[in-house]
C-alpha cells in the first residue's frame, strides 16, 4: 500500500480541496497538519512553505490542481479529471483557480478590520490553533496578519478592485449556477470530477465551523440540489478541521 501524506492547514482552500480529492478516490491518507507560523517544522523538507503539499511514497509535490492530475496517474479509479472530459474540466478548473478560489480572500484584501472580519480572523485563528496551537498574542493579531499576508496581497492583484465585494461575490455565484447547468455534477458530467470537490468544501466549512450563520450558498435551489449531489461522495466532515470544532453539521442543513 501506498503511503500518502497531505500537508497543509484546514483554513486553506487549497488544502480542503486536495483532502476532498482524497476521500473521494477513498485513498487513505494521513494528515499532517502545518502551523502557518513555524511550517518548516513540518514542511521544511520540501524547500518551501506553500501548502498543500501532497507526499506520496516519499515524493512531495504542490499545487492543488497539479495533485489532481497526479492522484489520477497514481490512483487511476475514480478519475478527478476523466481523460475524454479534460479540456472542458482543464477550461472550468481555470474558472475556479482564478476566479472562484481567490474570491475567498477578498475580505482580507479589502483589509477592512470591523468587527465582523475581526471575528472572522480570530475564528480562523482558533481553528488553525485547534491542530497546531498558536501563542495568544499570534491569534489576538491574526487579523492583521492575514491582511498582510503575501500570498493573500498577491491574490489582491488578480481581483478587480473596482467591482464591489457584494457585487463580486453575487457575479460568481451566478457563474458558479452557470458550471452546474443541468448538472448532476459541475460542468455537466455525470460523474463528479476535482471541479465538485475543489468548490465544495469552500460552501460548507465556514457554516460547518462557526464563521457562517447561515448556509448561504443553500439559498440557491440550484447550488443546494448539487450539494446534496456532491456530498453524497464524501465523509460526513470533509474538511480536514477536527470534528471537536464543528458548530453546525451540514447533513441536516441539506435535508430540509
Ligand atoms: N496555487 C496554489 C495556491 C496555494 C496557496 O496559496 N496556499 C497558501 C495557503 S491558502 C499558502 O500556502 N500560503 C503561504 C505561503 O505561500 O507561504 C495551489 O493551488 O495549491
Amino acid at each position: 500500500m501506498k503511503s500518502v501524506k497531505l500537508y497543509g492547514y484546514a483554513t486553506s482552500p487549497y488544502v480542503r480541496k486536495v483532502g476532498c480529492f482524497l476521500y473521494y478516490k477513498d485513498v487513505d491518507f494521513e494528515h499532517v497538519p502545518v502551523n502557518p507560523i513555524y511550517p518548516k517544522e513540518t514542511i521544511g523538507h520540501t524547500g518551501g512553505t506553500q501548502v498543500p503539499v501532497l507526499e506520496i511514497d516519499g515524493e512531495c509535490r504542490r499545487e492543488s490542481s497539479d495533485l489532481a492530475f497526479w492522484l489520477d496517474e497514481v490512483f487511476p479509479e475514480k478519475p478527478l479529471c476523466p481523460p475524454a472530459h479534460a479540456d472542458k474540466v482543464k477550461g472550468i478548473d481555470h474558472w475556479i483557480s482564478n476566479t472562484f478560489l481567490i474570491s475567498i480572500f477578498r475580505g482580507a484584501v479589502d483589509g477592512e478590520l470591523d468587527l465582523d472580519m475581526r471575528f472572522r480572523a480570530w475564528r480562523l485563528a482558533a481553528l488553525v490553533s485547534a491542530h497546531t496551537p498558536m501563542p495568544e498574542h499570534v491569534r489576538n493579531k491574526w487579523p492583521d496578519f492575514l491582511k498582510l499576508a503575501p500570498f493573500i496581497q498577491e491574490m489582491g492583484k488578480h481581483m478587480d478592485l473596482t467591482e464591489s465585494a457584494k457585487d463580486m461575490h453575487m457575479r460568481i455565484g451566478m457563474e458558479l449556477i452557470e458550471h452546474i447547468g443541468e448538472g448532476p455534477y459541475m460542468g455537466e458530467f455525470d460523474e463528479p470530477t476535482m471541479l465538485d470537490f475543489a468548490v465544495f468544501p469552500q460552501l460548507v466549512w465556514g457554516y460547518m465551523f462557526g464563521l457562517e450563520k447561515r448556509l448561504s450558498a443553500a439559498r440557491s435551489p440550484v447550488i443546494k440540489d448539487w450539494m446534496r449531489r456532491v456530498y453524497v461522495h464524501l465523509p460526513e466532515n470533509p474538511t480536514l478541521v477536527l470534528n471537536e470544532m464543528l458548530v453546525n453539521p451540514l447533513t441536516p442543513a441539506l435535508k430540509t
